[in-house]
């Protein structure tokens, strides 16, 4: 049993135990809130064979990166001596490295070979896993995806659109007023639009014909076209919360390119994650996307079909699809941060006009959505004015025991030596690994307390 780099974790490194000269289909999934990874096996191949629960062509590769949400089915041949070997994850930081959501840990699991031997005292970590920030390593990787397309599992890439969207995706800022005070508030959006949950199901408003819920308006285009990728003359990143919609047709054959934007100077990658269906990766590219010269390069023959895919730091995808699945169907950045801060949206997809194409109604044993919600959600801005939301009972929820004398409100949160969002810009503009300007540690109503050595705002606390 071998457990290294985690001092503080008392279980074992997971063992996957394996007999010498077999064939192990592994069917991974990153479900890692924040952050693509990399995954490798030391001395071993990887041949991909599925993404997304679709099969591609068999691809020999040495480590993988995957988005999170994403699955990707994996052979490997146990052919080397039998002994231990390191499997590793390592995160995939798009953004730099020196913001403060970085953790450089390695975590293992151990490949085992069954049979009599001595295993080693320290198994060698796959020397093919890229490194934290290897952009190149994330691309390489992705755009030797292909898929199957035999006869038996075609590729039904539409060759001809009718509906095409173009959006960017970027990191942006509320501004509202709390308590008197100007609050800016981290934002993420897609055309400029930061999702904003709306007060009732949009499938039930939608199917009950209820309005006042949402609005059709989710634009085809950004409310603008500059140097996207760009680091200088940049638009204002402030933007509106809103639940705005796109309405498609049933079959009609869709097109979106997604363009990464560097506002606030904060590129990094989205996996974008669709529900509903799975689409085909056409074209993938860095810079800002070239509506004359990009298509020309399009894969419409065996494009890898999935999900989720990665919109590259300061490039662009491109996707088609046939809206097939009638219903409404959310699609979001899979970094957990950026979808709750907005960066989201709905498709309506119209039924077909006959019952097989059509939505079906609710279920029976659905609950009525009459009542109200029996909580209420409040915000409330920490010492460093970072904005943070609590739970409490619906108003006019009766307190079932004797008043007290007194409410005050404790959050528990995280501190950083400063205003976040200018530490984030701070770090991407120093562009460096060792100069970390972030220091941080959980707090009691935005403060460390006496035993952080940060609390004095003299020392880094990583
Ligand atoms: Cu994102």
């Amino acid at each position: 049993m071998i457990t290294m780099f985690v001092s503080c974790v008392a279980e074992p490194a997971y063992s996957l135990v394996v007999d010498y000269g077999k064939t192990y289909l592994l069917r991974i999934v990153n479900a890692v809130m924040n952050s693509e990874l990399f995954f490798a096996i030391s001395e071993h191949n990887l041949t991909v064979v599925g993404t997304d629960g679709t099969y591609t062509k068999p691809l020999v590769t040495n480590y993988l990166m995957i988005t999170p949400g994403q699955t990707m089915d994996v052979l490997i041949t146990t052919n080397q001596t039998p002994s231990y070997y390191y499997m590793a994850i390592r995160q995939f930081v798009t953004i730099d490295p020196s913001i403060p959501d970085f953790t450089n840990m390695t975590a293992t699991a151990i490949l085992q070979y069954r049979g009599n031997y001595t295993p080693p005292a320290s198994p060698s970590l796959p020397t093919t896993l890229p490194t934290f920030y290897q952009l190149d390593a994330g691309y390489n990787f992705t755009s030797k995806l292909r898929s199957l397309a035999s006869p038996e599992h075609p590729a039904n890439v539409p060759q001809n659109v009718t509906t095409r969207m173009f959006i960017t995706a970027s990191i942006n800022l509320v501004s509202y007023t709390f308590e008197g005070i100007i609050v800016n508030h981290i934002a993420s959006t897609l055309n400029n639009i930061s999702f904003m949950d709306p007060s009732s199901s949009i499938l039930d408003a939608y199917y009950r014909h209820i309005s006042g819920v949402y609005t059709t308006d989710f634009p085809d285009d950004p409310p603008s076209f500059f140097d996207f990728t760009g680091e200088d003359d940049l638009p204002s990143a402030i933007t509106k919360p809103a639940t705005k919609v796109k309405v498609l047709n049933y079959n009609e054959t869709l097109e979106i390119v997604f363009q990464g934007t560097n506002l606030l100077l904060s590129a990094e990658d989205h996996p974008v994650h669709l529900h509903g269906f799975t689409f085909f990766v056409v074209g993938m590219g860095f810079g800002n996307f070239d509506p004359v010269a990009d298509p020309k390069g399009y894969n419409l023959v065996d494009p890898p079909e999935q999900n989720t895919v990665r919109v590259p730091k300061n490039g662009w995808v491109a996707i088609r699809l046939r809206v097939d699945n009638p219903g409404v169907w959310l699609w979001h950045c899979h970094l957990d941060r950026h979808f709750t801060w907005g960066m989201a949206t709905v498709f309506i997809v119209k039924d077909g006009g006959t019952p097989e194409t059509s939505l079906l109604p609710p279920p029976d044993y659905m609950p009525p959505c009459t009542t109200p919600s029996p909580i209420r959600l409040e915000d409330f801005n920490d010492a460093d004015g970072v904005v943070n939301t609590i739970i409490l009972p619906a108003e006019g929820t009766t307190y079932p025991y004797p008043k007290p004398d007194a409410e005050e409100v404790i959050v528990l949160a995280s501190w950083f030596e400063g205003d976040v969002n200018l530490l984030v810009q701070e770090a991407l503009l120093q562009n460096s690994t060792s100069s970390t300007p972030v220091s941080d540690a959980y707090t009691i109503n935005g403060q460390p307390g006496d035993f952080a050595a940060c609390s004095n705002g003299t020392s880094t606390y990583n």
